[in-house]
């Protein structure tokens, strides 16, 4: 119980103490805040000098108390943060009349807390005018300042320029605790009482008057001017006031003493507002909020305790301030940045070459395309397709497919080189051994396409067992690709005029040979459904399978051989002895053309020489013109292969010959049609064979079996009623005497 009244006792005391009793102190009066250490109450100030009255009489008016000699004084305004307050001071006068002094107000004003700021001024006005004042600055000395100001009816007066005609002004000397003002005129205004009866002398906040030459008259009525006084608290220092009691200095404020008179003042610390006399009243500035901080950017300012922080981004080290080291990246931002730049690059690239390579493909399928329709494949596959479908005609290939066939053109895969063009040996996906041809094909006008589709549709048709079948084509290069069947054993060039091969080459093979060529050219010439006239037919074109079959091959060729000065050069060369020399002449082409030039192979086979060759004497060089004047000469003998190691010449080579000899006549007209060339030579194989069968088929006998099987199914599935009816009953009867000796000796 007793314990519990000296609490309230204490608590009370507490409430009770000058700090707590300022909330009933007046906060106001009139348009002026009054705050500690002012007060106008009981407790409500800091010492009697401090002591604000409010004359409501005069409609709220503060009033300080200056001691008791002085006459009251208003307050305008106090400032706790500057430790200043503004009063209203007397303005000092002394004015004259004709007859003399009429008024003199000298105000003095006497300081004990207070001290007279040194940012006033102390001016005075008028033309014969002479103020100074005098006052205390610590100890008894007395210390004082003025100014004169004179002027006349006719001095030049100037607004705003108080340097002594009419107005002059003197500093304040800093730390004055008093001031006792004279004022005095040197002639009583004798002569310009008329204009300027006054002198006037004040003090005044330095910002708060400014000269105007209308001053000089109309002066009389104004009798304050706001002047500034600093006060201080007490008479000690810092240090002394500081652990006593009673120290005023409150949270977040400091002491500050560095003004030049005693005591001691309070400010709030920097970053803090408010009234540093007031407990809690220093308040934390919020720089962010108001804008008045130096972060590089506002977004990144944070305000704390009495300051701010500029807070970096992650990965930014620095201050963050304008004046500072602002914000920079770290070094593993710097990486980071560089690895997010590279990597957008390189991912940048990748795009880029993707794209690139995705149209660079599009553009290849473009140019496949276009080459597809320049070289006439649609034109093919109309065609195609409106044939009906029949498994013997072209198949268009794609790129790709024959890529893979050649092993992407391997040279290893090369077989044949020359004039037109290469030829490659290829394997297809169903593992069908072709020849691709590239042929050299230059300037395509609408009516070459059309021929070579043509051609192409033609070829792909003709289904005979002594033709190179053509199997297809690939448009979607730039020059067309021919695909045929593949003929293994070189071509009949080789075996006549390559001295390894020869011992294969018998007479009975070459007339068969020679036959199977002419069936070939009469199919060709009379059996497709468009004559086609071969037009180069040479040993170089003819191919031999296996079994010595021969395959007429590059048909119509000549037309696809481009138009070329050096190619054409090497063409004639190349096929020169073979050349209808009445074709030479009339440019007529016709079938015996492809006669003349048989009839040359026959002569090539018969004599086993080139058909023309300049390293033998100039009589012979031409093989045909050789052969024809041996035959005239009765001298074939000297012309024939010595290779077929013939002791005689037998009937059927005599036959042959004049066959030969016939179709090498200079008038077409006079030449055997294709047809009676292949009659003819089938009978004389056919009386060949009589004579020795064996020849005909190599010395194994399921191989020779099998292709004379072949032989006659061919010759009657592919023939038909395509050979006339007497050559077709010479055949049958050949080929069954043919089939039964071998049967009989199995
Ligand atoms: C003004 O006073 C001075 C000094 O007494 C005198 O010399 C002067 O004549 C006077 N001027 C006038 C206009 O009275
Ligand atoms: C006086 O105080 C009030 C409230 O405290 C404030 O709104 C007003 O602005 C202050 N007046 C002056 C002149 O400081
Ligand atoms: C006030 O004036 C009276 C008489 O005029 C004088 O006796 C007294 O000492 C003065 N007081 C102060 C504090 O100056
Ligand atoms: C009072 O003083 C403060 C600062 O000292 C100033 O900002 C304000 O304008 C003054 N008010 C008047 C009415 O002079
Ligand atoms: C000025 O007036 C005073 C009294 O009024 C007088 O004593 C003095 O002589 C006058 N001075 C002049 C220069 O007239
Ligand atoms: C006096 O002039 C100064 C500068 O020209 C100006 O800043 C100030 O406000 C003026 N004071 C008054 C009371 O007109
Ligand atoms: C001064 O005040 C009086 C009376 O209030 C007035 O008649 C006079 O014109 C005023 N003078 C000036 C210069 O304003
Ligand atoms: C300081 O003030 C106290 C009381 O106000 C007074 O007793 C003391 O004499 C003063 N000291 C000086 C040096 O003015
Ligand atoms: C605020 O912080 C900065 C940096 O830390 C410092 O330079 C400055 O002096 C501080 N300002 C205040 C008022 O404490
Ligand atoms: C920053 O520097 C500029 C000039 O360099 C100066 O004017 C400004 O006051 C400075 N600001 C701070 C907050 O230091």
């Amino acid at each position: 119980m007793l314990l519990k009244i000296l609490v309230l006792a204490i608590a009370a005391m507490g409430a009770a103490s000058a700090q707590s009793d300022r909330r009933n102190c007046e906060s106001s009066c009139g348009n002026l805040n009054i705050t500690y250490p002012f007060g106008s109450g009981e407790g409500c100030y800091y010492s009697p000098y401090f002591l604000v009255t409010c004359d409501r009489s005069s409609g709220g008016e503060p009033v300080l108390f200056f001691g008791e000699n002085t006459t009251n004084i208003v307050i305008s305004n106090m400032s706790t943060s500057k430790s200043e307050v503004e009063i209203m001071m007397f303005v000092g006068r002394d004015c004259y009349d004709s007859s003399g002094s009429v008024g003199l107000d000298e105000p003095t004003l006497t300081l004990t807390d207070f001290r007279i700021s040194a940012k006033n001024k102390f001016v005075a006005i008028g033309c014969d005018t002479y103020a100074y004042f005098e006052g205390r600055r610590g100890g008894d000395q007395v210390d004082g300042t003025g100014c004169m100001s004179k002027c006349g009816r006719d001095s030049r007066l100037t607004d705003e320029s108080c340097s002594g005609v009419g107005c002059c002004e003197v500093a304040v000397p800093e730390g004055l605790q008093n001031f006792e003002m004279t004022i005095f005129s040197v002639y009583n205004h004798t002569n310009i009482t008329d204009f300027n009866p006054c002198s006037y002398a004040f003090f005044v906040e330095q910002e708060q008057y400014n000269f105007s030459t209308t001053n000089l008259l109309d002066f009389e009525n104004v009798s304050k001017m706001p002047m500034l006084l600093d006060w201080a608290i007490g008479n000690q220092t810092c240090n002394q006031a500081k652990d006593k009691d009673g120290f005023l200095c409150k949270e977040n404020s400091k002491c500050d003493q560095d003004y030049g008179g005693p005591g001691y003042r309070c400010n709030c610390l920097e970053g803090y507002e408010g009234n540093p006399y007031i407990a809690d009243d220093c308040k934390n500035i919020n720089e962010c909020e108001r804008q008045i901080h130096d972060c590089e950017d506002k977004h990144i300012c944070v305000d704390t305790p009495g300051n701010y922080t500029c807070t970096c981004k992650d990965g930014y080290s620095g201050d963050g301030r304008k004046n500072g080291t602002r914000c920079t990246a770290n070094q593993s931002t710097v990486i980071k940045i560089a690895l997010g730049i590279s990597t957008s690059v390189i991912f940048l690239f990748v795009c880029v070459t993707w794209l690139y390579l995705v149209l660079k493909k599009r553009k290849l399928i473009t140019l496949r395309e276009n080459f597809f329709k320049q070289n006439g494949g649609i034109m093919l596959q109309q065609r195609i397709s409106g044939d009906g479908s029949s498994q013997n005609q072209a198949k268009v290939f794609s790129i790709e497919e024959l890529k893979k066939a050649t092993n992407n053109y391997d040279e290893s895969k090369i077989i044949g080189k020359g004039g037109y063009g290469t030829v490659y040996k290829g394997v297809l996906s169903d593992n069908r051994i072709v020849a691709i041809k590239k042929s050299k094909l230059a300037d395509q006008t609408q009516a070459q396409i059309e021929q070579f589709i043509n051609e192409v549709v033609i070829l792909s048709q003709i289904n005979h067992r002594n033709v190179v079948k053509l199997i297809g084509c690939c448009l979607e290069t730039e020059i067309p690709l021919l695909v045929y069947e593949f003929i293994s054993n070189g071509t009949l060039s080789d075996h006549i005029h390559n001295k390894d091969n020869l011992s294969a080459l018998t007479w009975d093979i070459r007339l068969r040979i020679a036959t199977e060529t002419a069936e070939a050219l009469s199919y060709l010439h009379s059996a497709a459904s468009v004559p086609i006239i071969h037009r180069d037919v040479k040993p170089m074109n003819i191919l031999l399978d296996d079994n010595y079959v021969a395959k007429v091959a590059d048909f119509g060729a000549s037309k696809l051989i481009p138009i070329d000065q050096n190619e054409l050069a090497t063409l004639v060369q190349g096929t020169l002895g073979y050349l209808d020399p009445e074709y030479l002449q009339t440019n007529q082409l016709t079938d015996k053309s492809d006669v003349y030039s048989f009839g040359v192979v026959l002569v090539e086979l018969l004599s086993g020489k080139m058909a023309l060759s300049f390293d033998r004497p100039e009589e012979e060089r031409n093989l045909a013109i050789y052969f024809l004047f041996s035959l005239k000469q009765g001298r074939l003998f000297q012309v024939l292969d010595e290779r077929l190691q013939l002791n005689e010449v037998p009937s059927e080579i005599i036959q042959v010959s004049r066959l030969a000899e016939r179709c090498l006549r200079v008038k077409g007209d006079d030449r055997p049609t294709m047809k009676e060339v292949a009659i003819e030579l089938q009978g004389v194989l056919a009386s060949t064979i009589q004579k020795h069968p064996w020849v005909v088929s190599g010395s194994n006998e399921d191989e020779g079996e099998y292709l004379l099987k072949e032989l006659t199914t061919d010759y009657e599935s592919t023939h038909g009623g395509n050979i006339s009816n007497a050559s077709s009953s010479t055949f049958d009867s050949m080929s069954k005497h043919t089939i039964l000796p071998i049967a009989s000796g199995r």
